[in-house]
């Protein structure tokens, strides 16, 4: 198997980003450019093959394509952001993704962003939250109900997405911001806390057997080198700055076998 990471440019108008929870300040675009391509290339190193689409200038968060779309074995669920500047990002995603995986679709009056979907091997965590309604987690649920995945909604705060608060570092471990999101619903994963010092120090990309993550949280690295991770850091100062984390900037996959070209929406719920 082998594994692709699509990636996106970083939009030059990046500084028009939506923000929810951080003040604006300013993004050095040269800055963010050169840091997402030192993700490129520890993305590479790591073994994925890129794919690699274009930023565009009227879609300022289009860099951050993990929103996009939820990619699985078996099928990928091409999303409908929360935010509606973002939705013009889904063609670009759904045309990269079309020659890999069965599409399937989330429609109005559904919203879901990828940041809020949590896989961890069969079990798949959803975040309620100002990007994921109740109808984009009903039809999420509805569209994965033929596959074996053990679905459940999750409560958090103080943050944009799930996944700014708890990810996935290991097949069955997860680094966690105690404080955003209860470790209840987590019951029978190990868990890494972050430390304290380093409330923002929850997302973890990773891949393979390695962990890519932020420069900046050396206390949260120190914490997972001792349970036995490998931790890779990558700068991500100017990304951070809107709100983007290190799984945001890429959706990484195993190639798979040749994708059907059939569409299935959730009846009664589109
Ligand atoms: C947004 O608000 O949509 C972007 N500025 C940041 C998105 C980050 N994505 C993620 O956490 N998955």
């Amino acid at each position: 198997m082998s594994k692709i990471a699509i990636v996106r440019e970083v939009s030059e108008n990046v500084h028009r980003c939506e923000l929810t929870h951080l003040a604006r300040e300013k993004i050095d675009y040269q800055a963010a450019v050169a840091q997402h391509r030192e993700y490129q290339t520890s993305l590479v190193e790591l073994g994925c093959e890129l794919l690699t689409l274009p930023g565009d200038p009227e879609m300022p968060d289009c860099v951050f394509v993990e929103d996009i779309a939820v990619v699985l074995d078996e099928v990928a669920v091409i999303t409908r952001p929360g935010a509606a500047s973002r939705r013009s990002e889904t063609s670009a995603v759904r045309a990269a993704l079309e020659p890999f995986r069965q599409l399937l679709f989330i429609r109005e009056p559904g919203m879901l962003d990828g940041g809020d979907v949590l896989v961890v091997g069969e079990k798949i965590f959803i975040g309620r939250s100002t990007r994921t309604n109740a109808p984009g987690i009903a039809q999420l649920i509805h569209l994965l109900e033929s596959f074996p995945y053990e679905v459940r909604d999750v409560d958090f705060h103080s943050c944009l997405h799930l996944k700014s608060a708890v990810t996935a570092i290991g097949e069955s471990t997860l680094l966690i911001q105690r404080e955003w999101v209860s470790p209840d619903a987590f019951t029978g994963l190990e868990l890494v806390a972050v430390d304290p010092a380093e409330p923002h120090g929850g997302n973890a990309l990773r891949v393979g057997d390695t962990v890519v993550y932020p420069t900046g949280f050396d206390r949260t690295r120190a914490r997972m080198e001792a349970r036995g991770f490998t931790v890779r850091t990558v700068p991500q100062s100017e990304l951070a700055k809107a709100e983007g984390g290190v799984t945001c900037g890429s959706l990484v996959f195993e190639r798979g076998p040749q994708a059907a070209s059939a569409e299935r929406v959730a009846p009664g719920l589109a």
